[in-house]
């Protein structure tokens, strides 16, 4: 009566991935990369994986019928070129699937890769933030959470005046 449970208490509970970063390579990291960023700056967890609808099709359809099964409340999909990758996910997953579209080495202009990514039928949406956007797309993520989450949601206006305020403050001469 009265112990502490250390043991309980050692265990240090790490938060489960409530956004999924994929991308299509690990060559799309280094873009990929400031939307993980801005979100573990924001305190929530993410996961990072190079997932392929090309490449990895099997493991591609198995990370998309489990994602919302998993806690996942947002997939973030960066491609470059034949972006097929964000555009399949959506096809499969109840989520919303923000895309980011990336001029990879084998992109022409990155055209490609905003239109494959953009041109949607309907019935299958991407949300598809700029070419290299990703910060962006973590900030959407963290929106589309916020919508439900109103401590999100004062993290989004802090967050926003911050910004006001960076441009406001600057001086150019
Ligand atoms: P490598 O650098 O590995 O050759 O990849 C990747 O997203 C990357 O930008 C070059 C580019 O190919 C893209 N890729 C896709 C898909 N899988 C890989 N667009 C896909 O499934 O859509």
């Amino acid at each position: 009566m009265g112990k502490t449970n250390t043991k309980s208490k050692s265990v240090k509970k790490t938060a489960s991935p409530e956004v999924a970063i994929i991308m299509g390579s690990d060559s799309d990291w280094p873009v990929m990369k400031a939307a993980n960023d801005f979100l573990q700056s924001m305190g929530i967890a993410t996961i990072a994986r190079v997932v392929s609808a090309h490449r990895t099709p099997k493991l591609m359809m198995k990370f998309a019928s489990e994602a919302h099964s998993k806690g996942i409340k947002v997939i973030i999909a960066g491609a470059g070129g034949a972006a097929h990758l964000p555009g399949m996910v959506a096809s499969i997953t109840p989520l919303p699937v923000i895309g980011v579209p990336i001029k990879s080495s084998n992109s022409i202009d990155g055209w490609d890769s905003i239109l494959s990514i953009l041109q949607m039928p309907n019935g299958v949406p991407v949300a598809t933030v700029a070419l290299n956007g990703a910060k962006n797309a973590g900030i959407l993520a963290l929106q589309i959470m916020g919508a439900s989450n109103p401590k999100i949601q004062q993290q989004l206006l802090a967050f926003k005046q911050g910004m006001e305020q960076e441009v406001l403050q600057k001086k150019l001469s």
